[in-house]
């Protein structure tokens, strides 16, 4: 049997903080209890498939840089089942719990959707084996409606309904072989629902089509029995100028307005977050705020660049914000954090995918346990309460409770006359942070 990972001899292990080992966790020890429950239950980390495996450092100015032994073969089916018993290698020596994939990314296309789906048969086949043998999930499937040139005008917010068909008949088969392989999710993330320019756009129609095939989806997922959560991806720009899943908020008012709330929750990447403007924790905010939380694409962008790169997490400060809101939101019930992230061009080495990976999950399991102490010690939920206390008693207890309006509400401040607010104590509360994050 081919070693794809020669210079990881054995799992990486938990060494702890002390460790200089570069191929040993520091922080992330998957057996460690943290408020009741294991790291390895708490953070569900995720491969993904299609820049840990298939991404080989192209970017818009240059060629692979990359040279993957499992890549190398000319026949594409060989290729793809190498690229399959590397994933499953890596997968075991990092010691992760899932994987992520897009249909294209494990089998490649053919000339016609009927040999597409033959090929996809045999990975999946070949994948349920990998599955069973090592003990990994699929933590969620999708399907690349982006990438052929069929899907340059939008995928179900194409103009042409047999670009619809097409997409339809793709996601159909997504989801079969998604719950083949016992997948725990399923995402859609609209990689070009949206537009270039509105002199060509029918934006209701395309947001009509968008949910039309939505609803599809759930009604076949009931069909097939497939147990798994649905979510959608925001993201706002890229590959089209404006994408219509532009961010939560966009996301939460396209699913009440279509009658889809009940059935898809957000699947929240990172970058995705900050590309629209906010931060990450605040779309994790409002998905908790709203039960919308589903699952997580963990990664970075880089504040000096203005495009999804992509980056591995290595903020303590993020990780840290973000799993605090994960957790006083109940924590991961389907979802997990899947690193949709990928190495740098000039990270050349197998080996790098390692460090990456490691990097991230260290930064995880700190900000989780960060994350705990803060909840533990009700260090900011005091400050908050105390800050709220006005709306549990009152004025503050009537209004909430509804029934009184304009009227009596004039007739109180007049009075009653000015009202004091107290300090947001921002910069107090920062220095607290601080102290628990060192
Ligand atoms: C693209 C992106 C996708 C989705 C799955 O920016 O994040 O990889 O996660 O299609
Ligand atoms: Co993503």
């Amino acid at each position: 049997m081919i070693t794809y990972f020669p210079e990881v001899k054995k799992p990486i292990a938990y060494e702890g903080p002390d460790s200089k080992n570069p191929l040993a966790f520091k922080h992330y020890n998957p057996s460690q209890k943290v408020l009741g429950k294991t790291m390895a239950e708490h953070l569900r980390f995720a491969v993904c498939y299609w820049h840990t495996f298939r991404g080989l450092g192209t970017d818009p100015f240059g060629a692979p840089t990359m040279l993957r032994r499992y890549s190398k073969s000319a026949n594409p089916m060989k290729a793809a089942e190498m690229t399959l018993e590397a994933a499953f290698e890596f997968f075991v020596k990092l010691g992760v719990g899932f994987w992520c994939f897009h249909d294209r990314d494990i089998a490649p296309e053919a000339d016609t959707l009927a040999e597409t789906n033959k090929r996809l048969d045999v990975m999946v086949k070949k994948a349920g084996k990998l599955q069973q043998d090592t003990g990994i999930k699929l933590l969620w499937g999708t399907s690349n409606c982006f990438a052929h040139p069929r899907f340059m005008s939008g995928a179900a917010t194409s103009p042409s309904p047999e670009v619809f068909a097409y997409t339809a008949s793709q996601i159909k088969k997504a989801m079969e072989v998604t719950r083949e392989l016992g997948g725990a999710g399923y995402v859609f993330w609209g990689g070009r629902e949206g537009y270039e320019t509105l002199l060509n756009t029918d934006m209701k129609r395309e947001l009509d089509h968008l949910a039309r095939l939505l609803h599809m989806a759930v009604d076949y997922k009931k069909r097939i029995r497939f147990r798994g959560q649905l979510y959608i991806e925001p993201k706002p720009k890229e590959p089209t100028k404006h994408q219509y899943d532009f961010d939560a908020a966009g996301c939460y008012a396209f699913l009440q307005k279509y009658d889809l709330v009940k059935h898809l929750k957000l699947n929240i990447e990172a970058n995705h977050s900050t590309l629209a403007g906010h931060s990450f924790v605040h779309e994790l905010e409002f998905c908790v705020a709203n039960g919308l939380l589903g699952s997580v694409d963990a990664n970075r962008g880089d504040p000096l660049l203005g495009w999804d790169t992509d980056q591995f997490p290595t903020d303590i400060y993020e990780t840290t914000l973000a799993m605090y809101t994960i957790l006083r939101g109940g924590g991961f019930s389907t979802g997990g954090l899947n690193f949709d992230a990928k190495l740098r061009r000039q990270s050349t080495d197998p080996v790098d995918l390692f460090h990456a990976h490691i990097g991230g999950m260290d930064a995880f399991a700190r900000g989780l346990t960060i994350a705990a102490r803060l909840i533990k010690d009700k260090t900011f939920e005091k400050h908050v309460k105390a800050r709220y206390a006005g709306w549990d008693r009152g004025i503050g207890a009537k209004i909430e409770k509804g029934g009184i309006g304009l009227e009596e509400l004039e007739a109180y401040t007049l009075k009653h006359g000015e009202p004091t607010v107290p300090s947001g104590r921002q910069e107090m509360l920062e220095n607290i942070l601080n102290e628990y994050i060192r």
